[in-house]
């Protein structure tokens, strides 16, 4: 195991010792433990462990010693199997509602016998929550609110797991004999941020076979239904996945249809009655004459041939349109007219500005985080660590800062590494949109992303002021995270997105794409026309560990969504076309 994923066990074990109640210095002993886990290097702990000089370290206990021993040789620790073992499964899931930690949860199981979600709300409604001493009405309405949005937000998943989970299936159905060709379609293939369910499109010669082997992939838990095209699996994660299977002459066809989305189907079958044509997932047929439009299509002089979808499109006058640009948004007229953008692709990046370290809440060092971004081939990576306001994540100190700063220069001259590092911070906007620094310490830096972490509760028109006024900010050159969202989690905060999108404009400030799969923010619907007034958008994957660098695959896809090119993408410029635009902003 890896010192960060040695971490989360700890961690983890802090929280399960805190639902038992146990002693307080106990617990923290394992989170101040993982948290000095991650300071270290991955190489640097596998030293301390051959050399046996891991309970030399501050922080690392005996007890603890043993334990990262066992998790870093054998990847288990029995003493965390037991302790999980020995704990009601309906708590631990209690502490998926917001604003329920351990401690709270197990108050309301000593004190309500509160055992599960169920027993919970049964709680709430009985009022029982409100009069309890450390609860109140407040907070009995707000874990009645995270109930509600649990059972919604369930339903959907966030494009990022369910793209893991889809992938090692996708690839088995093509290494099957009897499979000729295999896709993704749906909003997992259109890149969405969330996903409803997975959709599998298969050309086989042989339907039986494949039906067979998908329904007894790892992880179902119930087969929903099985027939000889198409089967629907649901997964013990929540997952349900469709999978469907057609003669490969349909597949084109059908590969559009289940792709989506449906306003996009729609006016793709108006447009080819408009040509006397009848679409649809069999073929593409004349809508006139006899029998139904599957009939049609299984009479090969009738159907239009096609091997792939720009053959589809091409018969009906159009450009190729890519997935993520399918949803019925003016895409079809543009393909028409040829105005269809060149859309930003994951291999123009060249860096990002949004990353962490461990000098604030990030998991993986400044050294750690400069290789895997020379492993992704990138000219450049930003650090932006927190500032000094947000002490729940650690923030940057003025004197910190300066020597983060120093050490960021020192690394470049060194040229330890072949990426270049731009020394940079996340800066608290606070609440009456002041920064979080000095005018002096920001001019120091080589860019500034400007963030909300708190007070998010202000009013629509408090907030967008508050922004606004950071934006003007001359120090300022990218907004993080316009609406504060965490998807399927916690909702925007109160905002006048276009008086921001323009005041950014105006002032020559790019919003980023936060490309973490858990925000994806600003969001798609709003990039096409902000890019057309003139934003400059920057794809940035937030990263707490080296791990996350990868979430710029994510960004991309809303990037595209939102009919991004690559001109409106800061961080698609090499080295020195970057330094040119900063230093032109300053
Ligand atoms: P999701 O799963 O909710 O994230 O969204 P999709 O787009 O993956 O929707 P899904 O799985 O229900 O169906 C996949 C595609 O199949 C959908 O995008 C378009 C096509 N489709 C399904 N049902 C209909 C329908 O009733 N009418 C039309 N025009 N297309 C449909
Ligand atoms: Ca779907
Ligand atoms: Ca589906
Ligand atoms: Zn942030």
């Amino acid at each position: 195991m890896t010192k960060n994923e040695i971490a989360d066990v700890l961690n983890e074990i802090g929280v399960l010792l805190e639902l038992k109640g146990e002693n307080p210095f106990k617990i923290r002993a394992y989170q101040s433990g993982a948290r000095t886990l991650e300071s270290l290097e991955d190489d640097e702990l596998d030293q301390l462990i051959a050399e046996e000089k891991l309970g030399g370290v501050k922080g690392i206990g005996k007890a603890l010693v043993e334990k990262i021993t066992e998790l870093h040789t054998t990847g288990r620790l029995e003493f965390f199997e037991k302790l999980q073992a020995s704990i009601e499964p309906g708590l631990v899931e209690m502490l998926d509602i917001p604003g329920l930690g351990a401690k709270k949860v197990r108050a309301l199981n000593s004190m309500l016998g509160v055992t599960d979600i169920v027993s919970l709300t049964k709680a709430c409604a009985e009022n029982l929550v409100a009069e309890l001493d450390g609860f109140g009405p407040k907070s009995q309405e707000k874990i009645v609110m995270g109930i509600k949005n649990r059972e919604a937000y369930g339903k959907r998943h966030m494009w990022w797991k369910a793209h893991e989970a889809a992938k090692p299936i996708l690839q088995g159905l093509r290494k099957l004999s009897q499979v000729e060709r295999a896709e993704f379609a749906g909003s997992l293939r259109r890149g969405m941020e969330t996903i409803g369910d997975l959709d599998f499109l298969v050309a086989a010669e042989e339907f039986a076979p494949v039906v067979d082997w998908f329904v007894k992939q790892e992880g179902i838990k119930e087969v929903t239904a099985q027939g000889e095209t198409k089967a629907s699996v649901r997964f013990a994660s929540g997952l349900q996945a469709d999978l469907r299977i057609v003669p490969a002459d349909q597949f084109v066809f059908a590969l559009h249809h289940f792709t989506g989305s449906k306003d996009h189907n729609v006016a793709m079958r108006q447009r080819a009655l408009s040509r006397g044509l009848s679409l649809s997932e069999w073929g593409l047929v004349p809508a006139e004459g006899e029998g139904t439009a599957k009939e049609k299509a299984e009479d090969k002089s009738q159907r239009t041939p096609a091997d792939s979808e720009a053959d589809l499109f091409k018969a009906l006058g159009l450009n190729f349109i890519p997935p993520e640009l399918r949803e019925g948004l003016g895409e079809i007229e543009a393909a028409e007219a040829g105005k269809l953008p060149k859309l930003v692709e994951l291999s123009d990046l060249r860096g990002a500005f949004h990353n962490h370290t461990t000098a604030s809440d990030g998991r993986s060092t400044l050294s750690e985080m400069t290789q895997a971004a020379e492993v992704l081939g990138w000219d450049y990576l930003g650090i932006a660590d927190h500032s000094k306001s947000s002490f729940q994540a650690n923030g940057l100190s003025e004197e910190r800062l300066l020597k983060q700063i120093e050490t960021i220069h020192t690394q470049n001259k060194e040229k330890r590494f072949k990426t270049h590092v731009f020394a940079g911070v996340e800066c608290d906007i606070l609440t009456d949109g002041a920064l979080d620094y000095e005018d002096e310490l920001l001019a120091k830096l080589d860019y500034v992303v400007v963030s909300v972490h708190n007070a998010m509760t202000q009013d629509e028109a408090t907030m967008t002021k508050r922004i606004i006024r950071a934006i003007e900010n001359p120090h300022t050159t990218m907004l993080g995270h316009l609406t504060g969202r965490i998807l399927l989690r916690r909702e925007s905060y109160k905002i006048d997105a276009t008086k921001v999108i323009d005041a950014a404009i105006a002032n020559r400030v790019i919003i980023e794409l936060n490309a973490s799969p858990w925000r994806l923010d600003m969001d798609w619907r709003h990039w096409r026309k902000s890019a057309e007034k003139g934003l400059m958008c920057c794809i940035n994957p937030d990263a707490h560990e080296t791990e996350g660098l990868k979430h710029v695959a994510a960004g991309i896809n809303s990037a595209r969504k939102g009919w991004l090119n690559k001109e409106s993408v800061l961080n698609t410029l090499d080295l020195g076309s970057v330094l040119n635009w900063l230093a032109a902003r300053k």
